[in-house]
């Protein structure tokens, strides 16, 4: 494929890259004026940067469509199986340069523009970001769709088309303001729109029973409202571009025939009202990370996706198939989290009730297709639903629903040993316990043949807790997948000075083979290569700190101990931690008792869901201890605050290569798997954390000498909160450093203006219980700091701990958590070596 051919051709993983040929900047130069030209209608007089940016992208894209077009037609011809990973975020980020890396055109691309006279950089920046997401969970779909095409699975991605992605967050006197962000301003050359790909999804209306064509008694859904969902194919290249595979985004239309009836009254206003109305659907992205929500126009965002892509599924498979007998062995089908739980009675729906299948039958085949990732253990995250929200908007489901659970319970009923009620209430998919609501982890448990977890911890924390009974009922159903990264953007993509160090050294096959940074584990013992290793950090600091200047006009020190926490603001994520340590500190160096601690520059990214009203506060703490300390002549040059506004995927391209500590300080316990602790290792900096999620494994392959560990383990915490033990006074009164910063939060010093603005803040940890245990693991945190300050100090200690953990990351490479999906739970080939002709 023409991709293939450019990979072979194309650069070694130099920043700087090998001289391109002069024909084929040539050749370049030709393709992206004819997209000027012939695509865009500009001639090279009067053209703009975003214009430059367009005819890149479009000259890319075209190395990219051919494989496309092969490797539908390859998985087709073998009549293989699919996966099929459904999902209501998809956060890719930004897709240029993840193209010309994976078509290896990246050094190329770079020579021409600058040949032409264009600045590369600012091209690349006029991309708007793809912000499907709110975070973990739509960022790893992105690196598992990537891996998948990376490791030839004929996969597709199923989502929706949000007009609006995530919210673009601006700083308003420390405030965080909300503001919409419309991504497709300028189109997307990335998506193929595909405007006769147009499935019919229903929502309200009735049931009824009825015969079919030959006769059978069916159950029949008739009525309510329609609407058309719009397939958009966002192309995902795997790493050489052997293989293209496709997310198909759906976007909500109008339904036309529908409303027909209200044209022909002549209410052509209303009606037309009414159609944006219905499209509506689309428009935005839910912003809660982890919390819930329970918005009707959520519930039908889950329904719309989950019909129109297994109708499109559905479809595929009748092409090469007469009945259903081998759907479990063509398609498998991932369910990211609960949200898209409700295509198990939609399966069961279309097989029963359009293909006229027996129930038993068709169960069979949904528990063969189906598998079901966990992603939070957080009990406000879990999702549940009125039974009246469902039997309204989708009554045939919840029949289903309702068929399904009694199947289910039956069974259990008829087991040894016999449950108690207590224990069938509690593996009921409906919870009794007030307004009946139907737990939609349930649903997509029974539904599946496998439910992993996402890290070792999480997955154990499952068996143990919220699904104890349902693991009790099918002990070999719950299995972990620990979550990965892909190394293409988040090292090859990000971090071009360290790839080029480390091809220097090793070679390139890392980029493919993630386990290839063994070879660098001599190289920690090598004080050549450690100062190099450090050159390349100190030029990432800069570069981040010209970023940051440009963007807040802050001057950022490369000289200091870039100390950085970059996720969604939460609780249980404890940031608050991280400023209780900042303030600390503060006041330490102030009394002169900080003076083994090198100079520091903390950072902080993050959103925070519009309506959670604590996380919000945060934000606007943070930015008050900020001015307050970035002012005072006393630490000036050995403490600074910052928080960088509008983290997303492309912001944390510029931090984590700049990283020298790395923050993972979440209650043991809370955080599922995190994935920003492998992006920041794998950029070489050091972690401290909680055991918990997956930094208890980042730990077990770096070596416990090379994190930095605090605090309670997941099962003294969970002892405390729960059996009591926990007296936030205690500590309050019984540790000086701890009294002071408190005291001068509620006090006011940081809001001298409005000296109580963050008593909800010590209150919650005070008064309120603190339910995340900050008090409980100040001390140990605390000292962990002093810890790393001092190793900070040694640098050739520092630099070789780093090394290792770069060396020693390799297993989280998302490549890996695909190949184990797809032996384990999938069950489809993966090809690791290319040598494929496409
Ligand atoms: O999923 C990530 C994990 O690495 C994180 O630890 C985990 O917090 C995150 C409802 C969620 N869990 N649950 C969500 C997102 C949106 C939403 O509407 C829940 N996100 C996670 C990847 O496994």
């Amino acid at each position: 494929s023409v991709g293939a051919a450019t990979a072979v051709s194309g650069s070694v993983l130099d920043g700087r890259g090998p001289k391109a040929k002069g024909s084929e900047v040539d050749a370049l130069k030709r393709r992206l004026h004819r997209h000027l030209r012939h695509s865009l209608g500009k001639g090279p007089v009067g053209s703009t940067t975003l214009d430059w940016y367009m005819a890149l992208a479009l000259s890319t894209r075209d190395l990219m469509v051919e494989t496309w077009m092969d490797s539908s037609h390859r998985a087709y011809a073998n009549d293989a199986k699919r996966v099929y990973y459904l999902s209501m975020e998809f956060l890719v980020g930004r897709s240029l340069t993840a193209s010309l890396l994976a078509t290896g055109s990246l050094d190329l691309a770079r020579q021409t523009l600058t040949e032409m006279g264009l600045d590369f950089d600012a091209v690349c920046d006029q991309e708007p970001e793809a912000a499907l997401g709110n975070g973990g969970l739509g960022r790893l779909a992105a690196c598992l769709m990537e891996s998948m095409a990376t490791l030839g699975i004929p996969a597709r991605g199923y989502g929706i088309y949000y007009d609006y992605g995530m919210f673009s967050q601006y700083i308003d006197a420390g405030q965080q303001v909300e503001m919409p962000e419309r991504w497709l301003r300028y189109g997307n050359v990335w998506a193929f729109n595909r405007p006769e790909v147009l499935t019919p999804v229903r929502f309200y209306g009735r049931t009824e029973d009825g015969l079919d064509l030959r006769g059978r008694r069916v159950r029949r859904w008739l009525d309510g409202e329609e609407v058309l969902a719009e397939a958009h194919d966002l192309l995902v290249p795997g790493h050489g571009c052997w293989t293209v595979n496709a997310i198909r985004l759906w976007s909500a239309q109008a339904s036309r025939a529908f409303d027909l009836r209200r044209f022909n009254q002549g209410d052509y206003i209303n009606a037309v009202a009414e159609q944006s109305q219905s499209e509506s659907l689309s428009h935005v992205l839910y912003p809660d990370d982890s919390t819930g929500m329970g918005k009707a126009l959520r519930l039908k965002q889950e329904y719309f996706f989950v019909a129109a892509s297994l109708a499109d599924i559905v479809r595929r498979f009748r092409t090469a198939h007469d009945d259903f007998t081998k759907f479990p062995q063509k398609v498998a089908i991932q369910l990211n989290d609960t949200h898209p739980a409700l295509a198990v009675p939609e399966l069961m729906r279309l097989l029963m009730d359009e293909h006229g299948l027996a129930w038993d039958e068709a169960w069979s085949i949904c528990h063969g297709t189906f598998s079901y990732t966990n992603h939070t253990l957080l009990p406000e995250a879990l999702e549940t639903w009125p039974v009246d929200l469902i039997g309204s908007m989708l009554p045939r489901h919840m029949e289903i629903i309702y068929a399904i659970n009694h199947q289910f319970l039956e069974g259990v009923r008829k087991s040894a040993p016999k449950p108690d009620d207590a224990c069938v209430a509690r593996l009921s998919m409906i919870d009794e316990g007030g307004e009946r609501r139907v737990r939609m982890a349930h649903l997509a448990f029974v539904g599946s043949h496998r439910v992993n977890g996402v890290a070792a911890l999480h997955t154990d924390l499952m068996r143990g807790g919220i699904f104890a009974d349902l693991h009790r009922t099918f002990p070999d159903r719950i299995v972990n997948k620990t979550n990965g990264i892909t190394p293409r953007r988040w090292l090859q993509g990000a971090n071009r000075p360290l790839s080029a160090l480390i091809t220097r050294h090793i070679g390139d096959r890392w980029v493919a083979n993630l386990d290839e940074l063994r070879g660098l584990v001599p190289l920690a013992e090598d004080a050549a290569f450690r100062e190099e290793f450090r050159a390349v950090k100190r030029l990432n600091k800069e570069a981040l700190g010209r970023y940051v200047d440009a963007r807040l006009g802050v001057e950022l020190d490369p000289d200091t101990l870039f100390d950085v926490q970059v996720k969604r603001i939460h609780e249980y994520k404890r940031q608050l931690l991280n400023v209780l340590h900042v303030i600390t500190l503060y006041n330490r160096i102030r009394a002169g008792r900080a003076e083994d601690q090198p100079p520091r520059t903390v950072l902080l990214a993050g959103k925070a869901a519009p309506g959670y009203y604590m996380a919000k506060l945060i934000i606007r703490l943070i930015h008050d201890v900020a001015r307050v300390i970035n002012a005072d002549p006393l630490v000036a040059g050995r403490l600074r605050l910052v928080f960088v506004p509008d983290y997303n995927v492309s912001v944390a391209e510029h931090i984590m290569p700049a990283a020298d500590l790395s923050e993972q300080i979440s209650t043991a316990g809370t955080e599922a798997s995190g994935t920003g602790n492998m992006k920041l290792a794998l950029n070489g900096a050091l972690t401290i954390g909680t055991r918990d999620g997956a930094n208890v494994e980042i730990g077990d392959e770096v070596g416990e000498e090379n994190i930095f560990f605090f605090g309670l383990s997941a099962e003294r915490a969970n002892a405390m909160r729960t059996r009591g033990g926990h007296d936030p006074w205690q500590y309050y009164t019984g540790d000086p450093d701890l009294h002071m910063v408190l005291d001068m939060i509620g006090q006011g010093a940081f809001s001298p203006d409005e000296p109580d603005r963050y008593r909800p803040i010590v209150d919650s940890l005070t008064r309120h219980g603190d339910y995340y245990l900050l008090l409980a693991d100040y001390a140990d945190y605390v000292a962990c700091q002093e810890r790393v300050g001092r190793a900070y100090q040694d640098a050739d200690t520092w630099s070789r701990m780093a090394i290792l953990n770069v060396a020693r990351i390799g297993r989280f490479s998302s490549d890996v958590t695909v190949a184990d999906y797809a032996a384990d739970i999938w069950h489809v080939p993966v090809q690791t070596e290319p040598g494929r002709t496409g």
